[in-house]
């Protein structure tokens, strides 16, 4: 059975102009102030105390475009949660990462899908080495006070975030709001943090061991309870997307980030930033995939079967290597897994699949990694990218290229 009445319209992505937004969000204060004041309370320090010289100046405009294609889910019952139960997320950890979100911090956590192998060993001390070494205290232990930047003053009391799971899902009756019991110190966007994912039902005693070792040194290790194969990726994603709900209840934003991808964390910050979080406190942001109705697989890694999902597209989605979901997004998704069908193509799954089903805004702009990389350390030296697919000795280019630019910034 193939149905394909959701096909969008050339005209179904909408440019929304930042200035515009601006303007809404001052008539917004002035009419509703208390409800204002209540859903801004997360972001509205972020445009004091996160600036940068410049670093969006060759960052193309508008900072960010809407996704709308939810038509279509409209006219399915498929795009709907379950009444009951049809997905288990595992939810045992062999190593649990209680270090990553203690004391009420990140305000942003980098969650980075990673393997047992001693290549990905070596690039897990690349990525500290690297792009996300500003999360990375001396010793290199992440502790509670690491921030990305000099920034990282600000205490945010009121963090609890807007709740969006109590209403448009079926399950909403099993969720639990579990942002107002967080202690939160410092979950502002400054404040970043990394963890690396792993599955734990086929690694070896050693592989095991070895990761206990980096747990302890590094305090960015979560081994959880399942099967790590290529064909269990979404479930991984669903997974980490529960842990970070349960153990991060106080993130701002998580943001999905690849072994292979590099990360510009300033420009990233300053492009979550712009997003109109008060409107679209539900949001993933990242860059569209380019097909204008992305093919589903019937063959190969990719493929999916039409039982488990029987139209010829998936929603316009974003690419898998790097995005973003905030906070109230991470909540809805965790509470939502169980009653949907896990679909094998992660980035498909969460952000064009998931994102319909929950109305989660999807925000896309083209600095985000895309297939089709040119130019990259050019591209990077420009400030055009926030993230970009790199081999090994690429990641150090741009890091080196990077590391120049900002002492040339803040001077010591
Ligand atoms: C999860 O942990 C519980 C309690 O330790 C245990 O009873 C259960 O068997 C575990 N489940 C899996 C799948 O390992
Ligand atoms: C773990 O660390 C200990 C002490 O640092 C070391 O003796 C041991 O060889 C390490 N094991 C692995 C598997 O890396
Ligand atoms: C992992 O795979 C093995 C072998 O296929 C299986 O016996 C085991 O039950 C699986 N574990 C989980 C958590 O699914
Ligand atoms: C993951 O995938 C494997 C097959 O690739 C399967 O055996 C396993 O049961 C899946 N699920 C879990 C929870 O590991
Ligand atoms: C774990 O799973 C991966 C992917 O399927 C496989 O390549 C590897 O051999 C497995 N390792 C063990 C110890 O079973
Ligand atoms: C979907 O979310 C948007 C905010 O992003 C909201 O304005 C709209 O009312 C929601 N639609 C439904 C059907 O809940
Ligand atoms: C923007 O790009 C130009 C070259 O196109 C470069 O000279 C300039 O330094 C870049 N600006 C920033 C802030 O990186
Ligand atoms: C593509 C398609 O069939 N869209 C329909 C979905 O349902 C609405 C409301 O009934 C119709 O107006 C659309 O034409």
């Amino acid at each position: 059975m193939k149905q394909n009445y959701f096909l969008p319209t050339p005209e179904t992505t909408r440019v929304v102009e930042s200035p515009n937004s601006r303007k809404f969000r001052i008539c917004c204060i002035v009419a509703m102030i208390s409800l204002c004041v209540t859903l801004l309370a997360p972001w509205t320090h972020l445009q004091n105390v996160y600036t940068f010289s410049g670093y969006l100046d060759n960052i193309s405009k508008p900072y960010y475009h809407i996704v709308e294609d939810d038509k279509f889910g409209m006219n399915s019952t498929f795009f709907k949660l379950h009444s009951s139960k049809v997905t288990h997320i595992p939810e045992n950890f062999s190593i649990s990462g209680s270090q990553v979100c203690a004391g009420g911090v990140p305000g942003v956590l980098f969650v980075v899908p990673s393997v047992a192998s001693a290549a990905s060993k070596q690039t897990r001390v690349d990525i500290r080495e690297t792009w996300a070494s500003a999360m990375y205290g001396n010793p290199s232990l992440q502790t509670s006070s690491t921030s990305t930047d000099a920034s990282s003053t600000s205490t945010d009391a009121s963090s609890t975030s807007t709740d969006a799971s109590s209403t448009s899902t079926d399950a909403s009756s099993t969720s639990t709001d579990t942002s107002s019991t967080s202690t939160s110190t410092d979950a502002s966007l400054t404040s970043t943090r990394l963890a690396f994912f792993f599955g734990s039902s086929n690694l070896s005693e050693e592989e095991m061991q070895s990761l206990k070792n980096e747990s302890d040194t590094f305090g960015d290790i979560v081994v959880g309870d399942f099967n790590d194969t290529y064909e269990n990726l979404s479930l991984k994603m669903a997974v980490i997307i529960t842990w970070v709900a349960s153990r991060c209840p106080h993130v701002k934003a998580m943001v999905k980030v690849d072994m292979d991808t590099f990360v510009n964390v300033d420009i990233l910050l300053n492009l979550i930033d712009q997003l109109p979080a008060e409107e679209h406190p539900s949001f993933v942001f990242g860059n569209l995939h380019n097909a204008n109705h992305p093919e589903v697989m019937r063959t190969g890694v990719w493929s999916v079967t039409e039982t488990l999902y029987p139209f010829e597209f998936y929603p316009k989605y974003v690419y898998g290597h790097s995005y973003v979901l905030s906070g109230p997004a991470v909540k809805l998704l965790a509470h939502s897994f169980p009653y949907f069908p896990i679909i094998p193509n992660e980035d498909a799954f969460v952000t064009g699949v998931m994102a319909v089903v929950l109305n989660i805004t999807r925000f896309y702009h083209q600095s985000f990694a895309d297939e089709a990389e040119i130019n990259i350390v050019d591209r990077f030296d420009k400030n055009i990218l926030t993230s970009a697919l790199v081999d090994s000795e690429t990641r150090w280019k741009l890091w080196d290229s990077l590391k120049k630019r900002k002492k040339k910034d803040y001077p010591a």
